[in-house]
């Protein structure tokens, strides 16, 4: 039996690594100034966890251990805001900013010369939520709703890592702090990428992918999205606020919240819309999506003087960057089959160019849930919209548009490609052809990955020409390439003999690819670049991998159970062992990983440049970067993968320094670029 003295010991002790960690937590999210290291993290939070464990009655609402509910929920319950969530008027252009400006002044009783003071914030892309706490402690999260009722989402909004659960002191009784949540560009390719491999539909954007997230009911899979968050404003509190939205946002830092880093004072509405010029320039560089800057007068008094009219505050406004939108009609819906089998209807739109400069002739319909939802049929005049390097998506129908005689659109119900009758599970979006084997839409989707770029790399061989070598029975599997003769392929239509000659030479020349490659090529269900470089380093060969079992694979770090028991099923399949057979009859023989170390530099990691570049232009290395898998970012931050300096490199160099990011060279950094393949 424990003693009382013991157990107050280790009470005393839980209350210590409590304290610990979510200091950790506030000197990296908050402070962006890490001091322990994830190593010793991670060894206060398992004996935290511990402690609790044998002691559950020691745990607490706010202990990190729980973060994440033990059981699914079966619905959200509606949240009543204390206050309502106001909604911001809009402005388009700099007149209507301008005119804003005048409006404020008016109502304050300022001269027409005068000057306010204003605060620009990035207007963050995501979704509106508050947070009410208690004595400090996180009691409730919930989404905007209408602004006056919304759903109770605070299991999961537990779960985002950068929300403190409890506030640092000094802080008010209670209080309700709004903000927006968020997923970053490279947590949004992480969970797409994720999606593809394994056949489910993507998100079209990071703010379908949050919403998404956020309205799970399991909050298990909630945490593995990791979703971030901003703070900007206070609802309902029990202590008057800051005189100032300055202010406010240095209060709300200090009480451990995270905070845009890149809001600022602005002297008068010129500053505002130079600002505003700033950001519509350098909004791609930035991590996440913002749509636009919102401008608060930054005086609380003067704000109390301006009020609201309805529920739009007179004090603020948001600024709307222009959308990448345009109207085109739907010529058709094609339902494609992708290699997993699931379908995919597809929107054929009138060439429409976007601004600046993409022009789109097809847009993801996504799923017939969507279709269903949006109500989009053929002839429909449509709002679409790219934005960032995501794919073309159906926005609206222009009902007003829509011709006479359209009929509501659903999807076949066989498979375009083999005829079987397709297959929808109960309450999934998706629907699969089921003949996995002998479907030749996915037996050619799994030929088109296979030679995809990032798998063999087998250029000019392209998905009309796979189709018709599918369909005049020449090959059967990726491993039928190999054997192909120029004979054969000379029939085929738009072939000629340049074109086979160049074909068969980069089929020939792809018989030595990178093994994590070769496993990525195959198509297994839920391995993607990643897990694939993995499992390359973890076997060394196919041969090991193959024989590999379902324990073997599961004890590698990253490989869960599913993926797991995927990859032995692939293995166990006839047709693998067939295609096997002929890859190694026709001499592919992979060879070890020798890029990964310099792949891994630029994998999913960002790069700042500063300073005058001498031998590129900053878009050539930004090129190079996104190229090579990484991204470019403008500010620096703990997260930072590489600062680049070129000379007369400033204040990012230092603050680089200070956090101690990598700093290269220019020189370093284009031989680390060769090395890994780029120019
Ligand atoms: C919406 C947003 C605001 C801010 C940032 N992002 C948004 N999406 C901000 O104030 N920094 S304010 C706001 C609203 O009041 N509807």
């Amino acid at each position: 039996m424990p003693t009382l003295d013991s157990l107050q010991v280790l009470a005393a002790r839980a209350e210590d690594l409590r304290a610990r960690l979510s200091h950790a937590n506030y000197q990296y999210y908050i402070l962006d100034q890490p001091e322990l290291a994830d190593s010793e993290y991670d060894h206060f939070l398992r004996e935290l966890s511990e402690i609790e464990v044998a002691h559950p009655e020691m745990i607490t609402a706010d202990s990190p251990t729980q973060r994440v509910g033990a059981s699914p929920q079966s619905d959200f319950q509606p949240h009543s805001h204390r206050q309502p969530m106001l909604s911001l008027g809009n402005a388009f252009n700099e007149e209507e900013l301008t005119a804003f400006d005048e409006k404020v002044k008016r109502h304050l009783g300022l001269a027409e010369d005068a000057d306010v003071v204003y605060v620009a914030e990035l207007k963050i892309d995501g979704l509106a939520i508050s947070l009410t706490y208690d004595q400090g402690v996180l009691q409730k999260g919930a989404t905007r709703g209408d602004g006056f009722v919304g759903e109770d989402i605070t299991a999961n909004l537990r779960t985002v890592s950068s929300l403190p659960l409890r506030l640092r002191p000094p802080h008010p009784e209670f209080v309700e702090v709004r903000g927006e949540v968020f997923l970053d560009h490279a947590e949004f390719a992480r969970i797409n990428a994720e999606r593809e491999v394994s056949g489910e539909a993507v998100f079209a954007n990071p703010r379908n992918a949050a919403a998404g997230s956020l309205r799970q009911l399991d909050t298990a899979i909630t945490a593995k999205r990791k979703l971030s968050a901003f703070l900007y404003a206070l609802g309902a509190s029990s202590s008057r606020g800051a005189s100032s939205q300055k202010e406010l946002l240095e209060t709300l830092k200090g009480w451990g919240m995270r905070v845009n880093p890149e809001a600022v004072v602005c002297p008068n509405i010129a500053a505002v819309i130079a600002f505003v010029a700033t950001w519509t320039e350098k909004k791609a560089s930035l991590p996440y999506d913002i749509d636009g800057i919102v401008v608060k007068v930054n005086s609380s008094a003067q704000q109390q003087d301006l009020g609201a009219v309805a529920r739009t505050p007179r004090w603020a406004i948001a600024y709307k960057f222009p959308a990448l939108q345009g109207r085109t009609t739907i010529l058709d819906i094609v339902a494609q089959v992708g290699r997993t089998g699931a379908i995919t209807p597809v929107a054929i739109v009138a060439a429409v160019t976007l601004p600046p400069n993409s022009v789109v002739q097809r847009a993801t319909l996504h799923n017939q849930l969507e279709i269903d939802r949006k109500d989009v049929r053929i002839g429909d005049t449509v709002l679409i919209q790219k934005a960032g390097d995501v794919i073309p998506e159906i926005v609206q129908v222009v009902l007003e548009a829509r011709p006479e005689g359209t009929q509501p659109y659903k999807l076949p119900e066989t498979c375009p490609a083999c005829g079987t009758p397709l297959v929808r599970p109960e309450g999934e979006a998706v629907t699969r052809c089921p003949n996995s084997a002998a479907c030749p839409g996915q037996t050619a989707q799994r030929i088109v990955h296979f030679v995809s770029r990032r798998a063999l790399d087998i250029q000019w061989l392209g998905e009309k020409h796979v189709t018709q070598l599918i369909e005049s029975g020449l090959i059967k599997d990726a491993g039928d390439l190999f054997s192909l003769t120029k004979e054969q392929l000379l029939p085929l239509e738009r072939m000629g003999d340049k074109l086979a000659d160049n074909i068969l030479a980069a089929i020939a020349a792809s018989k030595t690819p990178p093994l994590s490659r070769l496993v990525y090529a195959l198509g297994i269900r839920l391995i993607g670049e990643h897990s694939s470089e993995i499992l390359a380093r973890q076997f060394g060969s196919l041969e090991k991998l193959q024989a590999a079992t379902t324990e073997e694979l599961n004890a590698v770090f990253e490989i869960g159970l599913t993926t797991a028991e995927s990859i032995v099923a692939f293995f166990g399949q006839a047709e693998t062992t067939e295609l096997l057979s002929k890859l190694t009859n026709a001499g592919v023989c992979p060879v070890t990983d020798v890029y990964t170390a310099q792949a891994e530099t630029f994998a999913g990691k960002s790069f700042v440049f500063t300073g005058s570049l001498q031998t590129m232009t900053r878009e050539q290395a930004e090129g190079i970067v996104k190229k090579l898998g990484g991204r470019a970012s403008s500010s620096v931050s703990r997260q930072t993968g590489y600062v680049v300096a070129g000379e007369s490199a400033g204040s990012k160099l230092e603050k680089a320094k200070l956090l101690g990011v990598t700093v290269l060279t220019e020189e370093e950094f284009a031989a680390l670029a060769e090395g890994v393949g780029g120019e």
